[in-house]
Protein backbone atom coordinates (compact mmCIF):
# COMPACT_ATOMS: atom_id res chain seq x y z
CA UNK A 1 0.00 0.00 0.00
CA UNK A 2 2.88 2.46 1.13
CA UNK A 3 4.63 1.60 -1.83
CA UNK A 4 1.47 2.11 -4.75
CA UNK A 5 1.13 5.91 -2.78
CA UNK A 6 4.57 6.65 -2.05
CA UNK A 7 5.07 7.87 -6.11
CA UNK A 8 1.92 10.03 -5.83
CA UNK A 9 3.01 11.81 -3.32
CA UNK A 10 6.59 12.55 -4.84
CA UNK A 11 4.45 13.61 -7.70
CA UNK A 12 2.38 15.31 -5.52
CA UNK A 13 4.98 17.17 -3.39
CA UNK A 14 7.24 17.84 -6.93
CA UNK A 15 4.23 20.10 -7.89
CA UNK A 16 3.45 21.91 -4.83
CA UNK A 17 7.18 22.99 -5.17
CA UNK A 18 7.13 23.88 -8.68
CA UNK A 19 4.57 26.60 -7.59
CA UNK A 20 7.42 28.22 -4.95
CA UNK A 21 8.36 31.39 -6.77
CA UNK A 22 11.85 30.57 -6.79
CA UNK A 23 11.23 26.76 -8.70
CA UNK A 24 8.67 29.25 -11.27
CA UNK A 25 11.34 31.68 -12.12
CA UNK A 26 13.95 28.29 -12.71
CA UNK A 27 11.06 26.49 -15.02
CA UNK A 28 10.67 29.82 -17.12
CA UNK A 29 7.23 29.74 -15.82
CA UNK A 30 7.78 33.52 -15.92
CA UNK A 31 8.29 33.40 -19.46
CA UNK A 32 4.81 32.02 -20.00
CA UNK A 33 3.12 33.84 -17.10
CA UNK A 34 2.52 37.24 -16.95
CA UNK A 35 5.21 39.45 -14.85
CA UNK A 36 5.15 40.79 -11.34
CA UNK A 37 6.72 43.99 -12.72
CA UNK A 38 8.47 46.50 -10.79
CA UNK A 39 5.42 48.68 -9.77
CA UNK A 40 2.56 48.46 -7.21
CA UNK A 41 0.16 48.52 -9.60
CA UNK A 42 1.57 46.00 -11.99
CA UNK A 43 1.92 43.52 -8.55
CA UNK A 44 -1.74 44.12 -8.26
CA UNK A 45 -2.99 43.68 -12.26
CA UNK A 46 -0.37 39.97 -11.24
CA UNK A 47 -2.23 39.23 -8.43
CA UNK A 48 -5.71 39.85 -9.74
CA UNK A 49 -4.74 37.78 -12.91
CA UNK A 50 -3.54 34.76 -10.61
CA UNK A 51 -6.50 35.77 -8.55
CA UNK A 52 -8.61 35.01 -11.36
CA UNK A 53 -6.95 31.56 -12.73
CA UNK A 54 -6.76 30.00 -9.50
CA UNK A 55 -10.84 30.24 -8.94
CA UNK A 56 -10.89 28.91 -12.77
CA UNK A 57 -8.81 26.25 -11.63
CA UNK A 58 -10.94 25.48 -8.17
CA UNK A 59 -13.74 25.75 -10.98
CA UNK A 60 -12.70 23.34 -13.80
CA UNK A 61 -11.15 20.39 -11.14
CA UNK A 62 -14.53 20.47 -9.39
CA UNK A 63 -16.66 20.75 -12.50
CA UNK A 64 -14.66 17.59 -14.23
CA UNK A 65 -14.16 15.68 -10.84
CA UNK A 66 -17.98 15.44 -10.57
CA UNK A 67 -18.40 14.81 -14.39
CA UNK A 68 -15.84 12.05 -14.61
CA UNK A 69 -17.20 10.58 -11.37
CA UNK A 70 -20.61 10.61 -12.60
CA UNK A 71 -19.62 9.34 -15.85
CA UNK A 72 -17.45 6.46 -14.01
CA UNK A 73 -19.45 5.69 -11.08
CA UNK A 74 -23.21 5.63 -12.76
CA UNK A 75 -22.16 3.76 -16.08
CA UNK A 76 -24.59 1.81 -17.89
CA UNK A 77 -22.88 -1.17 -17.73
CA UNK A 78 -23.44 -1.05 -14.33
CA UNK A 79 -26.86 -1.12 -14.67
CA UNK A 80 -27.80 2.45 -13.93
CA UNK A 81 -31.23 3.29 -14.87
CA UNK A 82 -31.62 7.21 -15.39
CA UNK A 83 -33.85 9.50 -13.06
CA UNK A 84 -36.02 10.87 -15.84
CA UNK A 85 -38.76 12.31 -13.29
CA UNK A 86 -36.56 15.21 -11.59
CA UNK A 87 -36.60 18.00 -14.22
CA UNK A 88 -36.60 20.24 -11.33
CA UNK A 89 -35.18 21.67 -8.01
CA UNK A 90 -35.50 25.36 -6.95
CA UNK A 91 -32.46 24.65 -3.97
CA UNK A 92 -30.05 23.40 -6.69
CA UNK A 93 -30.87 26.29 -8.88
CA UNK A 94 -30.64 28.90 -6.13
CA UNK A 95 -27.43 27.53 -4.89
CA UNK A 96 -25.83 27.78 -8.63
CA UNK A 97 -26.90 31.12 -9.03
CA UNK A 98 -25.76 32.34 -5.91
CA UNK A 99 -22.15 30.67 -5.78
CA UNK A 100 -21.30 32.03 -9.46
CA UNK A 101 -22.64 35.35 -8.32
CA UNK A 102 -20.54 35.66 -5.01
CA UNK A 103 -17.47 34.60 -7.13
CA UNK A 104 -18.00 37.44 -9.28
CA UNK A 105 -18.37 39.95 -6.89
CA UNK A 106 -15.47 38.87 -5.24
CA UNK A 107 -13.35 39.68 -8.14
CA UNK A 108 -15.36 42.42 -8.99
CA UNK A 109 -14.23 44.45 -6.24
CA UNK A 110 -10.15 44.22 -6.18
CA UNK A 111 -10.41 44.60 -9.61
CA UNK A 112 -12.58 47.98 -9.50
CA UNK A 113 -10.37 49.47 -6.29
CA UNK A 114 -7.41 48.24 -8.47
CA UNK A 115 -9.16 50.14 -11.70
CA UNK A 116 -9.64 53.58 -9.57
CA UNK A 117 -5.77 53.38 -8.40
CA UNK A 118 -4.77 53.06 -12.11
CA UNK A 119 -6.90 56.07 -13.33
CA UNK A 120 -5.89 58.44 -10.05
CA UNK A 121 -3.39 60.93 -11.83
CA UNK A 122 -3.21 63.32 -8.84
CA UNK A 123 0.40 64.02 -7.61
CA UNK A 124 2.40 63.33 -10.69
CA UNK A 125 6.08 64.60 -10.55
CA UNK A 126 7.32 64.18 -14.09
CA UNK A 127 5.29 64.30 -16.74
CA UNK A 128 6.22 62.89 -20.74
CA UNK A 129 4.10 63.26 -23.81
CA UNK A 130 4.55 59.99 -25.79
CA UNK A 131 4.09 60.05 -29.72
CA UNK A 132 3.67 57.25 -32.28
CA UNK A 133 4.98 56.90 -35.31
CA UNK A 134 5.40 54.68 -37.97
CA UNK A 135 7.80 53.35 -36.53
CA UNK A 136 8.42 55.09 -33.42
CA UNK A 137 8.20 56.66 -30.36
CA UNK A 138 8.83 60.67 -29.64
CA UNK A 139 9.09 61.13 -25.74
CA UNK A 140 8.78 64.77 -24.42
CA UNK A 141 9.38 66.24 -21.10
CA UNK A 142 7.27 68.75 -20.87
CA UNK A 143 8.56 70.74 -18.08
CA UNK A 144 12.39 70.85 -19.31
CA UNK A 145 11.50 70.81 -23.09
CA UNK A 146 14.09 68.00 -23.98
CA UNK A 147 12.97 65.47 -26.44
CA UNK A 148 14.25 63.03 -28.53
CA UNK A 149 13.02 59.73 -30.95
CA UNK A 150 13.19 56.14 -30.12
CA UNK A 151 13.79 54.07 -32.98
CA UNK A 152 14.78 50.16 -32.98
CA UNK A 153 18.79 49.96 -32.32
CA UNK A 154 21.01 49.78 -35.75
CA UNK A 155 21.69 46.26 -34.74
CA UNK A 156 18.52 44.45 -34.75
CA UNK A 157 16.97 46.49 -37.83
CA UNK A 158 20.15 45.62 -39.67
CA UNK A 159 19.69 41.70 -38.57
CA UNK A 160 15.68 41.70 -39.47
CA UNK A 161 16.39 42.77 -43.27
CA UNK A 162 15.67 39.89 -45.60
CA UNK A 163 18.87 37.65 -46.59
CA UNK A 164 20.82 40.23 -44.08
CA UNK A 165 23.15 37.05 -43.66
CA UNK A 166 22.83 37.92 -39.70
CA UNK A 167 21.57 34.72 -37.51
CA UNK A 168 19.26 36.82 -35.40
CA UNK A 169 19.97 35.05 -32.36
CA UNK A 170 23.16 36.45 -32.06
CA UNK A 171 21.42 39.54 -31.52
CA UNK A 172 21.23 41.10 -28.17
CA UNK A 173 17.60 41.66 -27.55
CA UNK A 174 16.84 41.35 -30.98
CA UNK A 175 13.37 43.93 -32.13
CA UNK A 176 13.35 44.66 -28.49
CA UNK A 177 16.04 47.40 -28.09
CA UNK A 178 16.23 50.81 -29.06
CA UNK A 179 18.70 53.66 -29.82
CA UNK A 180 17.16 55.86 -27.32
CA UNK A 181 16.06 54.70 -24.11
CA UNK A 182 13.32 56.63 -22.46
CA UNK A 183 14.89 57.48 -19.41
CA UNK A 184 12.80 57.58 -16.13
CA UNK A 185 13.79 58.44 -12.39
CA UNK A 186 12.73 55.96 -10.05
CA UNK A 187 10.88 56.22 -7.12
CA UNK A 188 8.36 59.05 -8.99
CA UNK A 189 5.25 59.26 -9.83
CA UNK A 190 5.37 59.85 -14.11
CA UNK A 191 2.14 61.10 -15.81
CA UNK A 192 2.21 59.93 -19.32
CA UNK A 193 0.41 62.05 -22.06
CA UNK A 194 0.06 59.40 -25.01
CA UNK A 195 -0.79 60.09 -28.62
CA UNK A 196 0.16 59.16 -32.34
CA UNK A 197 0.95 61.29 -35.21
CA UNK A 198 -0.14 59.16 -38.05
CA UNK A 199 -2.16 55.77 -37.15
CA UNK A 200 -3.42 53.88 -33.61
CA UNK A 201 -0.63 52.46 -32.05
CA UNK A 202 -0.26 51.46 -28.03
CA UNK A 203 2.45 51.83 -25.73
CA UNK A 204 3.04 48.47 -23.77
CA UNK A 205 5.09 47.85 -20.85
CA UNK A 206 4.14 44.96 -18.99
CA UNK A 207 6.84 45.08 -15.97
CA UNK A 208 5.40 48.78 -15.80
CA UNK A 209 1.66 47.31 -15.72
CA UNK A 210 0.79 50.20 -18.62
CA UNK A 211 -0.82 49.25 -21.29
CA UNK A 212 -2.49 52.26 -23.59
CA UNK A 213 -3.35 53.07 -27.17
CA UNK A 214 -1.61 56.24 -28.82
CA UNK A 215 -4.47 57.84 -30.93
CA UNK A 216 -4.05 60.85 -33.37
CA UNK A 217 -5.73 63.18 -32.06
CA UNK A 218 -6.63 62.10 -28.75
CA UNK A 219 -4.40 62.40 -25.74
CA UNK A 220 -4.94 59.40 -23.48
CA UNK A 221 -3.16 59.75 -19.95
CA UNK A 222 -1.70 56.73 -17.77
CA UNK A 223 0.40 57.33 -15.28
CA UNK A 224 3.66 54.63 -13.37
CA UNK A 225 6.16 54.51 -10.48
CA UNK A 226 8.75 52.46 -10.46
CA UNK A 227 9.77 50.83 -7.27
CA UNK A 228 12.51 52.98 -5.78
CA UNK A 229 15.20 50.22 -5.16
CA UNK A 230 14.30 48.68 -8.57
CA UNK A 231 16.50 50.67 -11.11
CA UNK A 232 16.92 48.69 -14.77
CA UNK A 233 15.72 48.38 -18.14
CA UNK A 234 12.41 47.45 -18.86
CA UNK A 235 11.36 46.25 -22.34
CA UNK A 236 8.11 46.47 -24.20
CA UNK A 237 6.43 46.82 -27.49
CA UNK A 238 3.88 48.90 -29.48
CA UNK A 239 0.46 46.60 -28.76
CA UNK A 240 -1.69 47.77 -31.87
CA UNK A 241 -1.28 46.66 -35.27
CA UNK A 242 0.07 49.54 -36.91
CA UNK A 243 1.31 48.64 -39.96
CA UNK A 244 4.13 46.92 -41.86
CA UNK A 245 7.16 48.03 -39.43
CA UNK A 246 4.52 47.40 -36.35
CA UNK A 247 7.47 44.52 -34.57
CA UNK A 248 10.11 47.07 -35.28
CA UNK A 249 9.09 49.97 -32.97
CA UNK A 250 9.88 48.52 -29.34
CA UNK A 251 10.20 50.41 -26.31
CA UNK A 252 12.90 50.60 -23.89
CA UNK A 253 12.31 52.18 -20.48
CA UNK A 254 15.47 53.08 -18.79
CA UNK A 255 14.63 53.38 -14.71
CA UNK A 256 17.34 55.46 -13.35
CA UNK A 257 17.86 56.33 -9.38
CA UNK A 258 16.73 60.10 -8.74
CA UNK A 259 20.54 61.63 -8.73
CA UNK A 260 21.50 59.87 -12.30
CA UNK A 261 17.92 60.92 -13.31
CA UNK A 262 18.82 64.78 -12.60
CA UNK A 263 22.19 64.21 -14.15
CA UNK A 264 21.64 63.04 -17.62
CA UNK A 265 17.93 65.49 -17.85
CA UNK A 266 20.65 68.61 -17.30
CA UNK A 267 22.99 67.28 -19.51
CA UNK A 268 20.27 66.48 -22.31
CA UNK A 269 18.83 70.19 -21.56
CA UNK A 270 22.41 71.37 -22.31
CA UNK A 271 22.70 69.52 -25.12
CA UNK A 272 19.61 70.16 -26.89
CA UNK A 273 19.20 74.39 -25.76
CA UNK A 274 21.49 75.75 -28.10
CA UNK A 275 19.45 75.30 -31.11
CA UNK A 276 16.59 76.37 -29.39
CA UNK A 277 17.87 80.35 -28.54
CA UNK A 278 19.90 80.61 -32.02
CA UNK A 279 16.54 79.55 -33.93
CA UNK A 280 13.98 81.90 -31.73
CA UNK A 281 16.54 85.12 -33.00
CA UNK A 282 16.52 84.21 -36.36
CA UNK A 283 12.93 83.88 -36.32
CA UNK A 284 12.88 87.15 -34.22
CA UNK A 285 15.63 88.90 -36.77
CA UNK A 286 13.12 87.30 -39.78
CA UNK A 287 9.96 88.77 -38.10
CA UNK A 288 11.50 92.37 -37.47
CA UNK A 289 12.76 92.33 -41.05
CA UNK A 290 8.90 91.71 -42.23
CA UNK A 291 7.54 94.27 -39.60
CA UNK A 292 10.69 96.93 -41.04
CA UNK A 293 9.42 96.05 -44.71
CA UNK A 294 5.65 96.64 -44.50
CA UNK A 295 5.65 99.68 -42.36
CA UNK A 296 5.04 102.43 -45.04
CA UNK A 297 7.68 105.04 -44.62
CA UNK A 298 7.05 108.40 -44.15
CU1 LIG B 1 2.22 48.91 -33.78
Amino acid sequence: MVQKIAPKLTVLTALLLSLSPAAQAQSGWSEINMPRGVTEISRKIYDLHMLGFWICVGIGVIVFGVMIYSIVVFRHSKGVVPDTTMVHNTKVEVIWTIIPVAILIGLAIPAARTLVQISDLRGSQLTVKVTGYQWGWQYEYLKSGVSFFSKLDAQSNAARRLDSGIDVNTVPNYLRNVDHPFVVPVGTKILLLITADDVIHSWWVPDLGVKKDAIPGYINESWFEVDADKPGLYRGQCTELCGRGHAFMPIVVDARSKADFASWLQAEEAAQKPHQPAQAAAASAARQAQLAAATPAH
